[in-house]
């Protein structure tokens, strides 16, 4: 099991091996900016290249408007709900030119959980060779921070200002139930583990699903100093357990939660009122969740 959480992310300085140039306009404390950061560091040890399919998120907003990008790779804008299909097309393209790259698709919560769902299924269903990236800002980031299907409890968002009722999809079991040979999540606060994940999915054919939790100070209202510290303390609490899951069938647990309340991690951010989320019945849902995990893992071990 992984117990990184207290190494320190290295800085990448930007040379060939730096996905996200400078010039982007990413907000300090970015999630997704540590995110890019790990892919570029894993394609460079991977010796390999990628090409990236964005739809309509910050990931492709923040990198700069036509004819300029912060993007070192060729890179696709897609509409909202294409990126998947757009990536199949990139795949189709990459065979019949005989290359080798990566095809990555890197979308928000919005174009993964709610708008893009339907064409993720597809590019799965046909298992298209596609690496599918989600950072999961549990938020719509670039339009003003409206609330998505990845949003939790309680998070108060521009739609949800009472704080939000229903409960975050589970976007892994919905990936595993697709049968797709590998999907895992995604903590920047444990760089060696997410770079493991990144290579092996570069080793694996097939469609591939990676989901980062990733801090947005903008939308979660926190201290981007904050950020990491956040998310680490999401994987100790239970609220975000790292796993792989292998072939829709098989489990592999990650990182154990140490114990600690998730009350520290809702207090640090002002998107959660202090009345907003149970904390009772938070601290029996990541219990059973991560019992369930281990049940699983146990029983179809990966
Ligand atoms: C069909 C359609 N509806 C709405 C929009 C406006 N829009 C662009 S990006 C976006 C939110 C994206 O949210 P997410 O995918 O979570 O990425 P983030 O902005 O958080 O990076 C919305 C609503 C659009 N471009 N197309
Ligand atoms: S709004 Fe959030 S996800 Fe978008 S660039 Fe800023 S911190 Fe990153």
């Amino acid at each position: 099991m992984s117990t990184d959480a207290a190494l320190v992310i290295p800085e990448i300085p930007c040379s060939e091996e730096c996905l996200l140039r400078e010039g982007n306009t990413n907000c300090g404390g970015c999630g997704m900016s540590l995110g890019l950061n790990m892919l570029a560091r894993a394609l460079a040890d991977a010796d390999q290249t990628c090409q990236l399919a964005i739809p309509a998120c910050c990931g492709i907003v923040a990198a700069g408007a036509f004819p300029t990008t912060a993007y070192s790779v060729p890179t696709i804008a897609t509409t909202f709900a294409a990126a998947a299909a757009v990536a199949s097309g990139m795949v189709a393209i990459r065979d019949l030119n005989g290359e080798r790259h990566q095809v990555v698709c890197w979308a928000g919560d919005g174009g993964t959980y709610d708008i893009g769902l339907a064409t993720l299924s597809a590019a799965a269903e046909r298992n298209e060779d596609i690496l599918y990236v989600c950072y999961d800002n549990e938020i719509y980031g670039n339009t003003g921070g409206q609330r998505s299907s990845a949003t939790p409890p309680g998070a108060r968002t521009t739609t949800t200002p009472r704080g939000k009722r229903e409960a975050k999809k589970d976007i892994i079991a919905i990936m595993a139930a697709h049968r797709i040979p590998y999907a895992a999540t995604v903590s920047i606060a444990h760089p060696d583990d997410a770079h493991r994940k990144f290579l092996t999915a570069f080793d694996t054919v097939g469609t591939r699903f990676l989901l980062i939790h990733s801090p947005c100070p903008t939308g979660w209202k926190s201290e981007p100093a904050d950020s990491v510290n956040l998310v680490r303390l999401a994987v100790r609490s239970g609220l975000f357990p790292l796993y792989e899951v292998f072939d829709g069938l098989r489990y592999r647990i990650n990182a154990r939660p140490d114990g600690a309340d998730p009350a520290e991690y809702f207090a640090r951010q002002r998107r959660f009122p202090s009345d907003a989320v149970d904390l009772d019945t938070t601290r029996r849902v990541c219990r059973e969740g991560f019992e369930r995990l281990e049940t699983l893992a146990q029983a179809f071990p990966g």
